[in-house]
């Protein structure tokens, strides 16, 4: 004869199996799901450079004079993790941990280079470690595009968005070079300065680095004011 097991039963071996579940998805380690550079235009406000994880690298086009910051994002809190770059010119601050996410403040940086920033030990609560994940990422003042070089396309991108006399909105932040929340001559001529010098980074474009799209071509004066 069917006997039901009791309530209390049943209750127990619930509770069992919620604890082993919720103990298997904290023994996952942490994972790095996202990455930005985010820098403040002003009255305008931040705005977010993606910087892709994989399928090429991300590349930030604003001036980095005074330094960036990376807001790096994972998929569970965190307590700790150690920050290096393996490539590239500067100097790392010390990362300041926030549930799920670090950010680190980049100073030093010379323009036109390739960076790789490793985090190591990144650990959970429960002490489950991330042993390392390497972030590529580029800089290149006046790459509006993100194309890896400056050249004639990025400098009528800003000329556009200046003639239309248009605010720093988040289409068309990266043409704001100088990060003063105006898009003004001032840009264009740092992007000019781009071009004339010529070069670029090395590196697969990315088809997720917040390109812009400012204002398409066909708005572009035929009268040049520059
Ligand atoms: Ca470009
Ligand atoms: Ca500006």
């Amino acid at each position: 004869m069917f006997c039901r097991p009791p309530a209390s039963r049943l209750l127990g071996a619930f509770l069992l199996a919620w604890i082993g579940w919720s103990a298997a998805v904290l023994a996952t380690p942490p994972k790095l799901v996202s990455a930005v550079s985010r820098m403040t235009h002003g009255a305008a406000g931040a705005f977010d450079v993606q910087l892709p994880l994989s399928g090429g690298s991300g590349i930030e086009c604003r001036d980095v004079a005074r330094g960036m910051t990376l807001i790096l994002k994972f998929d569970q809190p965190i307590t700790r993790a150690t920050p290096r770059l393996t490539a590239g010119v500067a100097m790392l601050g010390n990362p300041a941990i926030a549930t799920n996410s670090i950010t680190l403040k980049l100073t030093g940086l010379k323009d036109a280079q390739s960076l790789v920033l490793n985090l190591s030990n990144v650990r959970n609560a429960a002490g489950e470690t991330l042993a390392s994940v390497d972030l590529p990422f580029r800089v290149l003042k006046g790459d509006l595009d993100a194309t890896g070089g400056v050249n004639a396309t990025d400098v009528a991108l800003i000329k556009a968005a200046v003639l239309k006399k248009a605010t720093v909105r988040g289409d068309n932040f990266r043409g704001d070079v100088n990060v003063d929340g105006r898009l003004t001559i001032d840009d264009v001529t740092l992007v000019q300065a781009g071009q004339a010098k010529g070069g670029g980074v090395e590196g697969r474009s990315t088809t997720n680095t917040s390109k812009p799209k400012l204002y398409s071509l066909r708005h572009k004066s035929t009268k040049d004011p520059w």
